[in-house]
């Protein structure tokens, strides 16, 4: 499905009919992702920050299906989607300071970057082995059944992601149990260097759906009206009881997989180069251009606040001093034991001179 075309206009027949004002939000929203993006990646390469894992050529799709879920409803991140925590308002001060793992870090220095949570946006901690957020997804789609609330789940996982045991368990699950979830599929091409097409046997992801009794599709994840549009009715379909939706997000990883990657190594410049020409915000762009909302002025003014938003964020977060040491060791036990007591004690103390005694 695609209902902005190539040339930034409408399919009448798909268009979901937002507000010109909403369709600027998600532009909007894609520009902040990708100049965030942009710095944090530029902040990994000076040596200010460890790590990073962006979403450059993904926006739409993530940005898209956040805005179709509803406030109620709960997105179970992969690494990818930071730009959906965003999009709920998350603020980008806690983020930054996330990826220093500064004090002003939510997590407190005891994540590895880019593994961001927010129970107050309803979004799931980010866990990195690969598919294991799918049950747990379905498992609080399966919940919110029980409870009779009216709350579904969004959950996101990459192409690579489908060929993994955990994967199968929690769309047979789903299937089985009409849990509300709709599985969202970003398959941008490439399991870190491992292409699609050597992951799996099937033409299409979408069709592994069908293996499971759920409805399937594949949707154009560059177009952000098609993945809104697409995710909304997943959304509809999980209200009304009828069960779980899988969703393709056709889209590309148009950077490395992440900061420790260099894509050079196994893609040829001439993929990338087809695929910046399909890139989700020039597309949408030219859309709103269109319609007559956007102007150059616009855009570049647009450009320059994020940009500033991000610089005094990463002022701000480098002002701030480092998480504290003694929280490696807190909230696990809702009563510390005295082993870890004893442990934080001697780590906040710091080496032992050589010939101090043990206490
Ligand atoms: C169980 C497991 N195996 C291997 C890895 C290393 N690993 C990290 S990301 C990744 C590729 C995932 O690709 P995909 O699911 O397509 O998501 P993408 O990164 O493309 O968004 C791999 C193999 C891991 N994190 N967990």
């Amino acid at each position: 499905m695609q209902v902005i075309r190539d040339d930034g206009s409408l399919d009448p027949n798909l268009d979901p009919g937002l507000s010109i004002d909403r369709v600027v939000a998600f532009y909007k929203a894609m520009v902040r992702t990708r100049v965030v993006d942009d710095r944090l990646e530029k902040l990994q390469r000076q040596g200010r920050i460890a790590f990073h894992v962006g979403s450059l050529g993904e926006e739409a799709a993530i940005v898209g299906a956040a805005a179709a879920l509803r406030d109620q409803d709960w997105i179970v991140p992969c690494y990818r989607e930071v730009g959906a925590l965003l999009w709920r308002g998350y603020p980008l001060q806690s983020y930054v300071d996330h990826m220093y793992g500064n004090a002003g870090d939510p997590a407190r220095g005891r994540q590895m970057p880019d593994h961001t949570f927010s129970r107050e946006h309803r979004y799931l901690s980010v866990s990195a082995p690969i598919g294991t957020q799918i049950p747990h997804a379905v498992g609080i789609a399966m919940a919110a059944k029980k409870r009779g609330m009216d709350e579904c789940v969004g959950v996101f996982f990459g192409d690579g992601a489908t060929s993994a045991n955990d994967f199968h368990a929690a769309m047979n699950f789903a299937g089985v149990y009409r849990a509300p979830v709709v599985f969202l599929c970003r398959n941008n091409g490439y399991a870190i260097s491992l292409p699609t097409e050597k992951q799996t046997a099937v033409r299409t992801l979408s069709e592994k759906a069908s293996a499971y009794g759920v409805p399937g599709a594949r949707i154009d994840g560059n177009d952000v009206l098609a993945v809104w549009r697409a995710v909304r009715e997943g959304v509809q379909r999980a209200a009304e009881g009828s069960g779980p939706t899988f969703i393709e997000l056709m889209t590309y990883r148009l950077g490395g997989h992440s900061t420790s990657d260099d894509p050079r190594v196994y893609r040829s410049e001439e993929e990338v180069a087809a695929w910046r020409r399909a890139d989700p915000i020039l597309r949408l762009r030219k859309h709103i251009e269109q319609r007559g909302v956007w102007t150059d002025e616009l855009d570049s003014d647009w450009h320059a606040v994020c940009e500033a938003e991000v610089k005094a964020c990463v002022q701000e977060a480098e002002a701030k001093p480092p998480a504290a040491l003694g929280d490696v060791f807190t909230d696990v036990y809702a009563e510390q034991p005295w082993h870890l007591r004893e442990q934080q004690a001697r780590c906040v103390a710091g080496p032992r001179a050589p010939d101090e005694e043990e206490s």
